[in-house]
């Protein structure tokens, strides 16, 4: 968590420096649902994000050098600095996205899922996406299909309560999100997304049972983000009381405070976690620097192409 969040405040911070440019969505707030959904997945499960995906995609172990690369537009990014923020994919490790496209994960999910039953390939599918795209068409075509063909997909829903300035109850006619699975006979349950044990624990239980054959099920991950939607939103759908109510959920301390009161935590060692994680961020940011433009002569490539893709990991 401590990763995530130093690495989204320091991309803020090169994005006002104009370092970074095209959007820029942070999930401060949001990490415990990162950490803890990735902590209970396994590598061999395909991964489908959102647009808002750093935590996602740094809980997978794709490397924060080939992140931070991929925002500044370098071609050491994990996409060669053509995705950039919203576009972060490491097929390696079954990282698939990164979408711009609200809700645009949900049918590739269940596409994933398919082609993993018609293989008899022991994995799962976590499809993650936000309260707002559940209103789109795809949530429901891609539920219908997961459950009628019983498709080993885990849908995770990080209910932030916005999607950009509209809250959840001015866009869903039923906000209780979970609720929304028993139109599909999937199973379903809501659970406190500012508690990475709570996530973990669900997580694991639901991808235990999508992995004994049981069909897809649907988690709702009852979250916050603390910053804005983007970098260019001046927030005035909500109140800074409101943001203030939540950050006293904080995910990061009140974890912190857990480590510290099993024992397993002290002053000394969370000042040696932010050295080591300052340290990691410092030499991305320099390799990002360092780093060469895609040339100009390929700037098409993998545009249109004959070609497979490259399936290597980032390095
Ligand atoms: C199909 C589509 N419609 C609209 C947009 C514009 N848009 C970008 S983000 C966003 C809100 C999405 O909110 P949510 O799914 O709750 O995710 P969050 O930002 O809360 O993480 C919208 C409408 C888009 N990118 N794609």
């Amino acid at each position: 968590m401590l990763r995530i969040r130093r690495f989204e405040e320091k991309a803020a911070e090169l994005y006002t420096q104009g370092k970074i440019r095209g959007f820029l969505h942070l999930c401060i707030g949001e990490e415990a649902v990162s950490v803890g959904t990735l902590a209970a997945l396994s590598a061999s499960d395909n991964v489908v994000s959102t647009y808002r995906e750093h935590g996602h995609a740094l809980a997978r172990g794709v490397p924060m050098a080939a992140l931070m690369a991929e925002l500044f537009g370098k071609v050491t990014g994990c996409c060669r600095g053509r995705g950039g923020s919203m576009h972060f994919f490491d097929v390696g490790r079954r990282f698939y996205g990164g979408n711009a496209i609200v809700g645009g994960g949900l049918p590739l999910a269940v596409g994933l899922a398919l082609a993993d039953q018609m293989q008899q390939r022991a994995a799962i599918t976590l499809c993650l996406f936000g309260d707002g795209a559940v209103a789109e068409g795809e949530f429901h075509e891609a539920m219908n299909l997961a459950a009628l063909w019983r498709l080993p997909v885990l849908f995770l829903c990080e209910n932030n309560l916005y999607a950009m300035g509209t809250h959840v109850a001015r866009h869903q006619a039923q906000p209780d999100i979970a609720r929304k699975a028993d139109g599909y006979g999937v199973p379903a349950e809501a659970v406190n997304g500012m508690d990475l044990h709570a996530v973990e624990t669900a997580v694991a239980a639901h991808g235990a049972a999508i992995r004994n054959g049981g069909g897809p099920r649907l988690i709702e991950a009852r979250t916050y983000r603390f910053r804005a939607h983007s970098m260019y939103d001046p927030e005035l759908y909500r109140t800074k009381a409101e943001v203030e109510q939540w950050k006293l959920r904080d995910p990061l301390p009140a974890f912190a405070a857990t480590l510290r009161s099993a024992g397993r935590l002290d002053d000394a060692g969370f000042a040696a976690l932010e050295t080591e994680v300052a340290a990691e961020i410092a030499a991305a940011v320099a390799a990002a620097e360092a780093a060469a433009w895609e040339p100009l002569d390929g700037l098409v490539r993998d545009v249109y192409t004959a070609d497979a893709p490259e399936t290597t990991s980032c390095a």
